[in-house]
């Protein structure tokens, strides 16, 4: 299973086309709106969320609600294009009054580029490096989740810091799982803690003021996994390294850790290793997990958890030098409307990204073609762990 985006910013619609997709699977588009909505949301976002609704139309690979086995589309369309209509005209040329964008921001894709498509219209570049297009993949995930949720699967995310303001927590690899998704959305930033995300607001607040953006970290969690999903003989069969690379595909990320991460490295191994255990009933566990679910690139049936890093948004309302494409001269860069703070937003895109992962690995161990052959697979597999530790 995998999914495909096109559309920019500010053009008529976003797409995605995912495929590899089981029939039978029950599509909601409520589900899928929801997601796009809690994608939207977030204290510190900008005007442009109160332009768009973000809706999904879905105009293939779906029957009366059910999926047929053949590729879904999945389309977005962008409110905002009604304003943009001679910016972004498909034909005809830019209008003599309209200013190409010349002045790239540091930390966006507008110069590197710009230099490598030949453009002095930056434009080109940044309607498609907009996060905007993080709306088409958290649509695509929709099926994903669906599938996920049919075989008892979970997948949600909660901000653990902005900027300099931490959410305090003893042992996240013990106590995230626990977390109610539902406790998660009454929060404006996404945060379990009503007074961090007070702390978290308070200081979005003072970056709007000093015209500045905020960057932070948030988990995504998975429950209900089963072990041995994803696969330790190849490169490309890891999940570490699958995960890795889909969530490495959101723009602004900087660093992701599975479970403790980088303090696995300042501890002795007896602080690391999850010592296994063996229930009778359901088979063998752990006793922590501080491998965040995986271990030899494989699910180890503990939940998921990993931490990621969002970079503060390049967009500046008090700019960093630049040098202009045109006149070569230095100047301020680029000020757009734009977001001080959208991490509460990339984490639900984050869940996207894990999500897609996910299901892409479960369809892999337990077949694709249709979702009774696949849950009976599943059914066959738990059976034989448990037997297994009789
Ligand atoms: C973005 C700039 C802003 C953000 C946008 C990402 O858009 P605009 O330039 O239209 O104000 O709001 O994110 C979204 C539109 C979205 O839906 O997430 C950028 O430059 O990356």
């Amino acid at each position: 299973m995998r999914y495909m985006t096109a559309g920019e910013s500010h053009g008529p619609a976003l797409t995605a086309i995912v495929d590899g997709v089981p029939a039978g699977l029950k599509i909601s588009e409520d589900q899928i709106n929801s997601d796009l909505a809690r994608r939207q949301a977030g204290y510190g976002r900008g005007g442009r969320q109160r332009i768009e609704t973000d809706k999904v139309s879905i105009t293939s690979g779906v029957r009366f609600g059910r999926t047929m086995g053949s590729p879904i589309a999945l389309v977005v369309a962008n409110r905002d294009w009604q304003n943009w209509t001679d910016r972004m005209a498909v034909f005809g040329d830019l209008p003599n009054d309209l200013v190409r964008e010349v002045a790239p921001r540091p930390g966006h894709a507008d110069l590197v580029g710009s230099l490598k498509t030949d453009t002095n219209d930056c434009r080109n570049i940044l309607e498609r490096a907009s996060a905007r297009e993080t709306a088409a993949r958290v649509a695509a995930a929709g099926i994903a989740r669906e599938l996920l949720a049919d075989l008892g699967v979970e997948v949600f995310s909660y901000v653990a810091s902005i900027g300099s303001t931490t959410l305090e927590e003893d042992d996240p690899m013990l106590t995230a799982p626990d977390y109610k998704p539902l406790d998660i959305e009454l929060s404006d930033l996404r945060c379990p803690d009503e007074a961090a995300t007070e702390a978290m607001k308070a200081e979005i607040d003072r970056a709007r003021e000093a015209g500045e953006s905020l960057g932070g970290t948030f988990r995504v969690v998975a429950t209900g996994l089963l072990p041995g999903v994803g696969g330790y003989a190849t490169a490309d069969e890891r999940l570490t390294s699958r995960l890795g690379a889909a969530l490495f595909s959101i723009p602004a990320i900087k660093g992701v850790e599975f479970g403790l991460g980088f303090q696995a490295a300042q501890r002795v191994g007896s602080l690391v290793h999850d010592p296994i255990v063996l229930d009778r009933k359901t088979g063998f566990t752990r006793a922590s997990n501080n491998a965040g679910g995986l271990e030899g690139g494989m699910t180890t049936g503990m939940p998921l958890i990993v931490t990621v890093a969002m970079k503060p948004i390049p967009t500046l309302m008090t700019p960093l030098p630049t040098v202009n494409l045109d006149t070569l001269e230095v100047e301020e860069a680029s000020r757009e409307r734009s977001d001080v703070c959208a991490v509460p937003a990339c984490a639900v895109v984050a869940e996207a990204e894990v999500a897609m992962v996910l299901a892409d690995a479960y369809l892999e161990k337990f077949g694709h073609d249709n979702m009774g052959d696949i849950k009976a697979a599943v059914k066959n597999y738990r059976q034989r762990l448990r037997t297994m530790s009789r």
